[in-house]
């Protein structure tokens, strides 16, 4: 067993925390505030080679591993959780899908535009009354000679207002709760496809979330991801791979507030020492450093196992369980020993525990999460 990165890594590491720093530091609390995704940061994401982080060079992509993937979400969102939202849901349920299951017409047509940032892919399944009963959709597919007509409206669609193609979850025909689950790509120019406007959100403000609307949109048949009715296995491994993302993300908050935290605490005087010297801070900064420690490892070694082709749901689960709720608490802390000046806006510690908290409920929530590790380990995977 080895506990170290690889070279590979490093680098990958190195060069995103590189270009995190210069290019999205800048910019993340001027979205925050205005909450405006600026598009040149679809170019220099671009430039990094970060849209299709797994996907083949062949298509477009850098061709790396999945951990290559964690290390650049991570470190995209230790300076930016918007963006590392953005890319972390483009790669994970929009390229990687298309990659996975997509035939080769399909990869033709979408994989390089994905690749290159020239699209910006969204994952689409939410809708008012479904949310963490994935199998309550309602968006009707009816087929109509060549096309399915699509009626239907979906909620919280993460890069909505930026993305121009769509996985959308929908039911085909029928609305059994046993089967129909069809994963159809939409493309938002289609006619009768309109994008709502943005949601005024606590945290994550930098990323466009949206709800999408089908007023009889008509989709070739020949746009649907996979099988027929394969939709919903599709989306809850599309899901196995998005959360370990999500996790990612929040390791990349919390590490952003821990280092923030050991700085500031340090140079902060107060009773005539630095008030790191007092154990009520000393002994927090232990704590937050171990529990990120503990996600970090939880992270790749789901990131690992979804490498090797094994059931990984379980590790999935876990890892965006326990790092989210790291993720939440780490910035709390961070905002306690900032004190006044964490509870302003001139700092970033407010905004990474606005941020943080978002991770406990999008990609399924953390009971969504205890919900699946229990079914696993109660079918006797302990
Ligand atoms: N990979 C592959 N197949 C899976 C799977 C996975 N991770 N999880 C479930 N399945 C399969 C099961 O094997 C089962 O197949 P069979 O019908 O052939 O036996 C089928 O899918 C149904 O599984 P299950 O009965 O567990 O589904 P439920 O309806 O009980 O739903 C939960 C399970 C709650 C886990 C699901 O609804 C869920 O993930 N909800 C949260 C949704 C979410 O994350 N939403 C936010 C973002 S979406 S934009």
């Amino acid at each position: 067993m080895n506990f170290e990165l690889e070279e590979k890594h490093k680098l990958v590491r190195r060069s995103v925390r590189s270009f995190a720093e210069k290019v999205l530091a800048p910019l993340a609390p001027i979205m925050d505030r205005e909450e405006e995704f600026y598009p040149e940061i679809i170019k220099e994401i671009s430039m990094m080679n970060l849209w299709g982080i797994t996907i083949p060079e062949r298509y477009g992509g850098a061709e790396l591993d999945f951990i290559s993937y964690l290390i650049s979400i991570e470190e995209i969102s230790r300076i930016c959780a918007s963006t590392g939202l953005t890319v972390s849901v483009h790669n994970a349920v929009g390229a990687l899908p298309l990659y996975k299951w997509g035939n080769e017409e399909q990869k033709e047509r979408f994989l390089n535009d994905l690749a290159s940032g020239k699209k910006i892919a969204g994952f689409s399944w939410t809708e008012p009354n479904a949310g963490s009963d994935a199998r309550s959709i309602e968006c009707m597919a009816e087929e109509d000679g060549k096309d399915f007509v699509l009626n239907g409206s979906k909620i919280f669609v993460t890069n909505g207002a930026i993305a121009s193609v769509f996985l959308v979850g929908t039911r085909y025909q029928t609305i059994d709760r046993q089967k129909g689950f069809t994963l159809v790509i939409v493309e938002k120019d289609m006619v009768g496809c309109e994008i709502g406007p943005k949601e005024n959100k606590m945290g994550m403000r930098g990323n466009p979330t949206t709800s999408l609307y089908f007023n009889n949109v008509r989709v070739p048949k020949e746009n649907v991801l996979g099988k027929l009715q394969n939709g919903f296995k599709y989306a809850m491994q599309m899901l196995d791979f998005g959360r370990i993302g999500i996790a990612a993300q929040a390791l990349g908050i919390a590490q952003a507030a821990y280092e923030h935290s050991v700085k500031y605490s340090k140079g902060r005087i107060q009773f005539n020492k630095p008030i790191s010297q007092f154990q009520g801070v000393s002994f927090k900064l232990a704590e937050m450093a171990t529990k990120i420690d503990a996600a970090r490892l939880l992270v790749y070694r789901a990131g690992y196992m979804s490498e090797q082709n094994k059931s990984f749901s379980k590790e999935a689960a876990m890892c965006k369980l326990f790092a989210s709720k790291v993720a939440r608490q780490v910035t709390q802390e961070a905002l306690q020993i900032h004190g006044g000046y964490g509870y302003m806006k001139d700092l970033p510690i407010e905004r990474y525990y606005r941020d943080a908290k978002a991770c406990e409920i999008y990609e399924g929530t953390s009971e969504i999460m205890k919900l699946i590790i229990a079914n696993q380990i109660l079918r006797g995977n302990i």
